[in-house]
């Protein structure tokens, strides 16, 4: 498929996603939303890929949140709607079955950084900078940003975060929990690309189902604890298990298919 909004190579079975808007500090437009939908729910699936990261062009934004300018057109209606397919695609992401990191460079505010939350795991640069920044024009984030804040570094941050507006550093986002690592300015990708080449030595049955239980962990729809029994099973039955567990016992490094 053709992207007009975002750059996707693939290297080593491991897919770079580019969000290309540099000049709008890489906000998320409607086209880019759609886009980034076809990704995830239509191309990406069809690939052999270990894993995933997302990052913004240029080093000044990930991405500075959803497109501001496409707000005056929009009623509470036009809204609702705008938000429902946000959550959509970034619960796609959130529920990847391969492993999704963001590597973030510059700002992650608004919807950039529900964005980078939707994802698995999140890489920060020392110049990084996040927020949910919405209170400031009126609004309450709108993909996901509040839960998805909440459940990641606790109630009390999340409500200082979601009613301040204000910005944090990368130091800090590692502090509360927000990023798993920061490095320094021009090596996220690279960090994420050596956490995705790890992980793709692994039963990659097991990393699906591990990324589906930990979603299940915070999903109050599921019964996670049950999900794991049954997954632990599936995983038990498999060839790949069988792979893991021969190697280990005769010494040797598994070779997964
Ligand atoms: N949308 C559109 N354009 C933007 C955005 C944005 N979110 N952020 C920056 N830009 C544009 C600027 O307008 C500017 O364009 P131009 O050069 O044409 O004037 C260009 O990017 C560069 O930005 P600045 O000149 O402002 O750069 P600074 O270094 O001075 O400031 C900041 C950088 C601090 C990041 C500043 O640009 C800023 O505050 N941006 C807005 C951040 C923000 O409020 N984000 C939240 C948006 S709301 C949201 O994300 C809601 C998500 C849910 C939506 C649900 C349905 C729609």
């Amino acid at each position: 498929m053709e992207y007009n909004n975002l750059l996707l190579s693939i290297t080593d079975r491991i897919a770079l996603v580019t969000i290309n808007r540099p000049k709008a500090l890489n906000a998320i437009n409607e086209e880019l939303m759609s886009e980034l939908g076809s990704l995830f729910m239509e191309d990406l699936p069809k690939q052999d890929i270990a894993g995933v990261i997302i990052t913004g062009s240029g080093e000044k934004a990930f991405i500075a949140g959803a497109d501001i300018t496409q707000f005056p057109s929009l009623d509470k209606a036009g809204g609702s709607e705008k938000s429902r397919k946000g959550h959509n695609v970034f619960n796609a992401i959130e529920n990847f079955h391969k492993p999704v990191i963001a590597a973030i460079n510059g700002f992650s505010l608004g919807g950039g950084n529900e964005l980078a939350m939707a994802c698995h795991m999140r890489i920060a640069a020392e110049n990084a900078r996040f927020g949910q920044p919405e209170v400031n024009l009126g609004l309450v984030p709108g993909y996901g940003g509040t839960q998805r804040l909440t459940q990641l570094v606790g109630k009390a941050k999340s409500m200082e975060l979601n009613l301040t507006g204000d910005m944090i550093k990368a130091d800090e986002a590692h502090r509360i929990g927000l990023v798993n690592q920061v490095v320094g300015v021009g090596e996220s990708v690279e960090a994420a690309r050596a956490i995705l080449q790890k992980i793709a030595t692994k039963g990659p049955l097991a990393v699906s189902k591990a990324i589906a239980l930990v979603n299940a962990s915070v999903d109050p729809k599921q019964d996670g604890f049950e999900l794991e029994i049954e997954y632990f099973g599936e995983c038990m039955g498999s060839d790949q298990c069988k792979e893991g567990v021969t190697a280990f016992l005769e010494k040797r490094k598994a070779e997964f298919k």
